[in-house]
């Protein structure tokens, strides 16, 4: 009775994840293993995708294919109806040697529709020798970011993020376009035996472990880190938008949200029901009573 308590309930999860992740009918719904729930689509039908925001670029020449934000090398993790993405993008580095600077890279991206998450994500610094700023526009122009200072590698508190070494700070509200640069007070000269590189990027909270092995990895500035964006459907309210039926995206059995930053809205099916919102006939109530 238990077992099948416990299986009822595990295929239940199944059903909902499945219906929850339908793409529109008749488009593709994968993009190597990564799932595309409609309002995001890929291929070559318009209806596909309920905008050129929406479109994902799947492409073939990895194997397995790889999803992007169209015309960006952004690439895309996961996508929930829930409206969020996972992303992953570069490190950014400033890295010395005796003779001065030997690599600088400032990483960041320009999105058109979506924010970098200010809830979900921590800016992340690295480094003894360290200023690392995050700069961008988010409706005006802002900069943020942390300083990290040491002199012994003994000082570095291994496996944690509280300063000495390591410094995280929050991503503005709203941001869309981000890009971080760096700078040193003494070019990582006093710290060069141990840390010849101050590195910074965005990342998913919980992503991220600070380990004092990364300031001599020499791949550390290879590496991508998952980022968290949100999206809304257009930049009207759930009430302006229910005045223009022909074009409000949230379908039967659904309700509006308003996301606490204002532009925009979300479809969510109502309680009990369970698929995509955004799909006609989306969402479903289980019949199983
Ligand atoms: C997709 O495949 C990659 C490796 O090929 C794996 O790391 C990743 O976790 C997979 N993602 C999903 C959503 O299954
Ligand atoms: C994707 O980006 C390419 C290159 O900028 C552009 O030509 C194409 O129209 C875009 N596709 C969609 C669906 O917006
Ligand atoms: C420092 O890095 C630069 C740029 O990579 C390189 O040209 C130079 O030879 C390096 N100097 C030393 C002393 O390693
Ligand atoms: C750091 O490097 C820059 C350019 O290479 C140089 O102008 C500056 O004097 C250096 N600063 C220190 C403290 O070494
Ligand atoms: C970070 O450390 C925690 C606790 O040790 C662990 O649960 C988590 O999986 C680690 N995360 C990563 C990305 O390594
Ligand atoms: C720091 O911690 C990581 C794992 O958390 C470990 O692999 C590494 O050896 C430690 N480094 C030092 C210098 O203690
Ligand atoms: C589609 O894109 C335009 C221009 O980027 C935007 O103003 C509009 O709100 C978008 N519509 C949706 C449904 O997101
Ligand atoms: C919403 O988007 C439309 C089309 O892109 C634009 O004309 C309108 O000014 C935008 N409204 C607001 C409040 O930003
Ligand atoms: C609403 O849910 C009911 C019960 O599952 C279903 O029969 C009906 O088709 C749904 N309506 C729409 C418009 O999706
Ligand atoms: C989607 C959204 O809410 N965007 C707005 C968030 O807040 C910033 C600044 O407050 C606005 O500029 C965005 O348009």
């Amino acid at each position: 009775m238990f077992m099948e308590l416990v299986l009822f309930s595990l295929m239940l999860t199944i059903i909902a994840t499945s219906v929850a992740a339908q793409p529109k009918p008749g488009c593709q719904s994968h993009c190597g293993n990564i799932t595309i729930p409609y309002p995001f689509g890929t291929g070559s039908a318009a209806d596909c995708y309920i905008n050129e925001s929406f479109f994902i670029r799947c492409d073939t020449g990895f194997d397995p294919p790889r999803a992007f934000l169209n015309a960006t090398d952004i690439q895309v993790l996961h996508i929930s109806v829930d409206g969020y993405l996972r992303i992953q993008y570069l490190v950014g580095y400033d890295c010395y040697n005796s003779s001065g600077t030997s690599a600088y890279f400032s990483t960041g991206f320009t999105l058109e529709k979506f924010f970098i998450s200010h809830t979900r994500n921590k800016f992340t610094a690295i480094g003894c020798d360290t200023y690392a700023y995050v700069e961008g526009f988010s409706g005006r122009t802002y900069s943020t970011g942390c300083v990290s200072f040491c002199y012994d590698e003994t000082d570095v508190v291994n496996g944690s993020c509280f300063g000495i070494g390591c410094c995280q700070t929050v991503i503005p509200k709203g941001v869309t376009d981000y890009d971080v640069s760096f700078g040193s007070y003494w070019n990582h000269s006093k710290v060069l035996s141990f840390n010849p590189c101050s590195y910074g990027f965005a990342v998913e909270d919980g992503a991220y472990n600070f380990s004092l092995s990364h300031f001599l990895d020499p791949n550390f500035g290879k590496k991508k880190f998952p980022i968290i964006l949100d999206w809304t459907i257009g930049n009207e309210s759930c009430r302006e938008a229910r005045m223009n039926p022909q074009n409000y995206a949230c379908k039967g059995n659904t309700t509006c949200i308003d996301p606490e930053n204002g532009s925009g809205y979300l479809c969510k099916c109502v309680n009990g029901f369970q698929g995509n919102p955004y799909l006609s006939y989306g969402c479903q109530g289980n019949d199983l009573t």
